[in-house]
């Protein structure tokens, strides 16, 4: 058997502008999507994921990763319906096994699911990259929203560069930071107003992160065991950025969380997407130690790269440049598939992606979903593979074994 990481694609259903058959002809063998048409909360039925199933089936793909079921607001605080919640979750993980669909990735993040700023900015090469400016962020919550006891969160020097950046937009800046920010990019199921959000966030009064990470146990300590007999390998998404917004707090951010929810439930089953990009942007991450430490807890890769600038700020650098080492992270994930493989485990083809691309060219055009451009992505998951192959090559030639693949 080939073990070669098994290359998927994110595919946002019918309607995405990149449709399967542009899909199969990038030589990946797994798709990753979600039933999107369902809104949050409610379990997805078997036949619905059947049909899914069988439309990616007929263009020669497999449905490889659920990428996500999200996680109802209920459920994270731990309020209202949650119980609905948490059985109708369970119902779809069960489903989901029975159309033998193997992986689930889902994040944990409250309210607003990953974030940038600017989602074309530009490079002086000429392509455009997703970023994360704490300074415009910090602008949108102190003079947009306006959130109660916002400026606590920031020091005063943060808070007079937002102060002169928020009075250089005009109102189109300011549409547009908040449309950035509030709209949901893609794969967040929600959009808000900025009242809205307020609103929203104010639900969160007097949750900390101890109790959320409460939260998340009692969550985990209830599917894991269903998905695990339904053969389903949840995989947890870290949170995009991996640090607390707008006075909310974020659990999924550096390996101690990660360790620590992996032991809530110890088994293959309750494990990890392990999200380069995410989990970089802390400097504070060994992203080479993760994979030694925890790569026995990986489900999914999420490989992508991210150039780290003053103080929070980031943005989506190329695939094999920034400030993740990125070729040392896939020798190390082949050394974790190696040890897979000497204890018996079967789960060996790690399915990865390349997460988020840049927009080379505009993408010709084909107007697609921020950071999930054709080329730029096809451009990461050409470099990732190349990279994977070049390893595996040199390892067989050093240990005089076939070079196959
Ligand atoms: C984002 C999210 O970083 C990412 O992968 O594109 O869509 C993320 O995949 C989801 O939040 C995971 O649940
Ligand atoms: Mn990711």
């Amino acid at each position: 058997m080939s073990r070669k990481f098994e290359k998927t694609w994110r595919w946002f259903g019918p309607d995405d502008n990149i449709t399967l058959d542009a899909i199969r002809q990038l030589d990946v063998t797994g798709i990753v999507t979600a039933l999107h048409h369902f809104p949050t909360g409610v379990a997805w039925p078997l036949d619905e994921l059947e049909k899914r199933k069988e439309e990616i089936e007929d263009v020669g793909l497999k449905w490889t990763v659920v990428e996500s079921i999200p996680v109802h607001e209920d459920i994270k605080r731990r309020t209202g319906d949650y119980k609905t919640y948490i059985d109708n979750f369970k119902a779809s993980v069960e489903n989901m096994g029975k159309a033998g669909i193997p992986v689930l990735c889902y994040n944990f993040m409250p309210v607003l699911d990953w974030t940038r700023t600017d989602l074309d900015h530009e490079m002086s090469m000429g392509y455009t990259c997703l970023r994360f400016d704490e300074t415009a962020q910090a602008a949108f919550d102190l003079f947009v929203l306006k959130r109660p006891r916002a400026e606590e969160e920031y020091s005063k020097k943060l808070i007079k560069e937002a102060e002169s950046y928020f009075n250089s937009l005009d109102a189109n800046g300011i549409e547009k930071l908040t449309r950035n920010i509030l709209a949901g990019l893609p794969g967040s199921e929600e959009g808000y107003t900025p009242e809205e959000f307020q609103t929203i966030l104010n639900t969160y009064d007097g949750i900390n992160e101890e109790d959320l990470r409460h939260n998340l146990h009692e969550f985990i300590r209830e599917v894991a065991p269903v998905a695990e007999a339904a053969g389903v390998r949840m995989a947890i998404h870290p949170d995009d950025p991996p640090f607390p917004l707008f006075g909310l707090p974020r659990v999924v951010s550096t390996e101690a969380d990660a360790k620590a929810l992996t032991e809530v439930y110890d088994s293959p089953y309750n494990g990890l997407t392990f999200c380069t990009g995410s989990y970089g942007v802390r400097p504070g991450n060994d992203l080479l130690g993760m994979v030694k430490r925890l790569g026995h807890r990986f489900n999914f890769l999420h490989l992508r790269n991210i150039q780290r600038e003053k103080g929070r700020t980031f943005h989506e650098a190329l695939h094999l440049k920034g400030d993740v080492p990125m070729q040392k992270v896939i020798y190390n994930l082949i050394m974790e598939q190696e040890r897979r493989h000497a204890e018996g485990r079967t789960d060996l083809r790690i399915p990865f992606r390349p997460d988020h691309g840049q927009n080379i060219l505009r993408s010709l055009h084909m107007n697609s979903a921020p950071g999930y451009s054709y080329i730029g992505r096809l451009r990461g998951l050409a470099v990732l593979r190349g990279v994977e192959m070049g390893i595996r090559t040199s390892l067989a030639i050093q240990r005089g074994e076939n070079t196959e693949e």
